[in-house]
């Protein structure tokens, strides 16, 4: 069937569903004086009612979604939550992007945050991924990478807001991010992507491609600095750890360091790389490392032969890596090969004690499809692969699949079912954790075609929601979504709890109070300006419909630090700073302190006001900056 039939085909099916759902509420208000209704009828309504109950994509007005997505905002460089299964948008949280309506770039305490990369304005966020225990997500932190610019953030899940960023060194692009799952998130680990020189210097090795390297990154997740790096033969793609706490592994493409497409893809196996942590600390607890570029960071050699890592080859140019949720498993998805490759976990300890070879690890290599790029798991032993170029996802058994490697007759194929148009990453419900619970599945797909209205030669993108806790999976929801959600992540709500109000004690803007205490300024009492030189600090307090200073007065050329502090205690007042013309906006949550810096380049009288719509009075809340020539 085309793409086309089966869209006139669901589209039917899903008008017909519509219309039975809409049928029945119509049938609660005009049932008494319509037709009398039948025993079918009501049959049809309870099995309706019964079956939205058990997985039903509807969240009707009011209610809430029983699970919170994370996902990337790919080139737009934010992190997105969405309910689930509403898919309804609930918050963007700005990380290497710009954002004006919360000043996300703009703030001094922004800034402090971002801190060398500061000066950095586009990003491109990859693969968020939550923190866990015991392989259970702990809802403390979201990781997040900017492949753009090599760095990893982390946003704090209490109050939804980046918290720390790091610029990874001696690497050039972040790319596969994960967490270690057990017996806690120590480390966040992710790869460093395009190969370079590792005295990066310009002073030479730029022209000899065979000492450009690839490096494993893993950084302490508390601190958000590094730990240490592993070197590696290759480049690395998408990573992932096991539920043990003993393992990392890595796909790797281009095993051949080709430096263009042609070259990239000549040898017919590529590989995974498999990280020993145990191996790796020990390597560091010796000393056995070293530096580069003048940094500190420690830098071990995994590259072949070492006892840090091992290479099991699979076919080429493998891209995700995934864990089964039973922590048996790492699959490594083909890309190139119709295949994924499943390497048995137990085997590991094995094969680091060289009593197995590297394919021993290897205990099946189903063939699924067309594009293999990413796998999901339930909690059935079913797997969930998406197939970019057969736009489908697979749904297949993976003892099922283990059997057949050894011979046994049995399709391990369960279902394919086509998705719209070229997925990418798919997600199922707390599916990288051990809580894999086998109801939704996130397909991500890159093409959205003709799913959607027109909107100009730039088409959304198309986020489909599947309900998998049923035999066959069915797809229940089309999601248009901007640049580029490349990977999500779902967490159940009980993992979650957000806070309502900022605590005033709170370490984001704690150096702003602590520089209005060195001026003796209260923030949370006083409305004042403290001159310092050039340098011109106003402090001062909002609550709806008021500021605290209705004019301050600075001189041309001053540089002018406005600090705010939200006394509203009022769950879901935020108010907002904006001196017009100065491109200078933030949002200051309730009970937050917020600043932002800025030159009052412009004589005369320049009005401030609140942007975040907060009282009936909003748009009087305003006030006068006068800048004397
Ligand atoms: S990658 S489409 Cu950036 Cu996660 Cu696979
Ligand atoms: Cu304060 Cu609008």
């Amino acid at each position: 069937m085309s793409n086309n039939e089966e869209n006139a085909k669901h589209n039917e099916l899903e008008n017909a569903d519509r219309r039975k759902f809409f049928g029945k509420t119509a049938l609660v208000g005009a049932g008494a004086v319509a037709a009398p209704m039948t025993a079918a009828m009501f049959a049809s309504m309870a099995k309706a009612n019964a079956a939205e109950a058990a997985n039903s994509p509807f969240v009707h007005p009011g209610d809430l979604d029983e699970y919170y997505g994370f996902w990337s905002g790919g080139h737009s460089g934010e992190v997105r939550i969405m309910g689930i299964p509403s898919m309804r948008e609930l918050m963007r949280i700005p990380v290497f992007n710009i954002d004006s309506a919360t000043g996300w770039g703009l703030t001094d305490e922004s800034k402090r945050i971002k801190g060398d990369s500061a000066h950095l304005l586009a990003g491109d966020s990859h693969h968020p991924h939550m923190s866990m225990t015991d392989g259970s997500y702990n809802g403390k932190y979201v990781f997040i990478n900017d492949k753009a610019n090599s760095r990893v953030a982390r946003i704090r899940c209490d109050v939804m807001k980046c918290d720390k960023m790091l610029t990874v060194p001696n690497i050039q692009a972040v790319h596969g991010l994960r967490v270690q799952k057990a017996p806690y998130t120590k480390y966040v680990v992710c790869n460093g992507e395009f190969e370079i020189p590792m005295n990066n210097d310009g002073k030479d090795g730029m022209e000899d491609v065979s000492t450009y390297r690839s490096l494993y990154n893993v950084i302490n997740a508390e601190t958000m600095e590094m730990a240490f790096q592993v070197m590696v033969d290759g480049n690395l793609d998408n990573t992932d750890a096991d539920y043990d706490g003993k393992y990392f592994a890595s796909t790797c493409y281009n095993s051949e360091m080709g430096m263009n497409l042609g070259e990239m893809i000549t040898a017919e196996r590529d590989h995974v790389v498999i990280f020993s942590l145990a191996a790796c600390e020990a390597a560091l607890k010796a000393g056995k490392y070293k530096t580069y570029n003048g940094n500190n960071v420690p830098v071990l050699d995994g590259r072949k032969g070492s006892e840090l890592t091992r290479y099991i080859p699979v076919p080429k140019s493998p891209h995700g890596l995934n864990t089964s949720p039973n922590g048996e498993y790492f699959v490594a998805n083909g890309k190139l090969s119709p295949t994924v490759s499943i390497i048995s976990i137990k085997k590991l300890d094995d094969l680091f004690a060289n009593k197995i070879q590297p394919r021993d690890a290897v205990v099946a290599e189903p063939e699924l499809g067309l594009g293999p790029l990413h796998t999901a798991f339930d909690n059935k032993g079913n797997a969930f692969t998406t197939l970019f170029l057969d736009s489908q996802i697979a749904k297949w058994n993976v003892q099922d699949a283990i059997d057949a490697h050894n011979g046994k007759k049995v399709n391990y194929i369960r279902q394919k079912l086509d998705v719209h148009y070229q997925p990418g990453h798919n997600h199922t419900s707390q599916g990288e954790t051990r809580d894999a619970d086998g109801k939704w599945l996130i397909s991500l797909c890159k093409f959205s075609k003709d799913r959607f209205l027109p909107v100009g030669p730039l088409r959304p993108e198309n986020d489909q929601l599947i309900d998998i806790s049923g035999d066959e999976m069915k797809l229940v929801h089309d999601g248009p979504t901007f640049a580029e959600p490349h990977d999500c992540m779902i967490v159940h709500r009980s993992k979650m709890k957000p806070l309502k109000l900022w605590p005033r004690t709170d370490p984001i803007f704690a150096e702003t109070i602590a520089q209005a205490k060195r001026d003796g300024v209260d923030v949370y009492m006083d409305n004042k300006v403290i001159r310092d030189g050039k340098k011109v600090r106003v402090y001062m307090t909002s609550i709806a419909p008021n500021y605290g200073m209705n004019e301050f007065k600075v001189k041309l050329g001053d540089e002018v630090t406005v600090i705010v502090t939200n006394l509203d205690q009022v769950e879901d007042v935020t108010h907002g700073f904006c001196m017009t013309n100065h491109g200078v906006q933030m949002e200051i949550g309730p009970q937050a302190t917020a600043s932002i810096t800025f030159t009052a380049n412009q004589p005369g009288v320049q009005w401030y006001y609140c942007n975040w719509f907060c009282h009936a009075l909003h748009m009087e809340m305003r006030g006068r900056m006068l800048v004397e020539a």
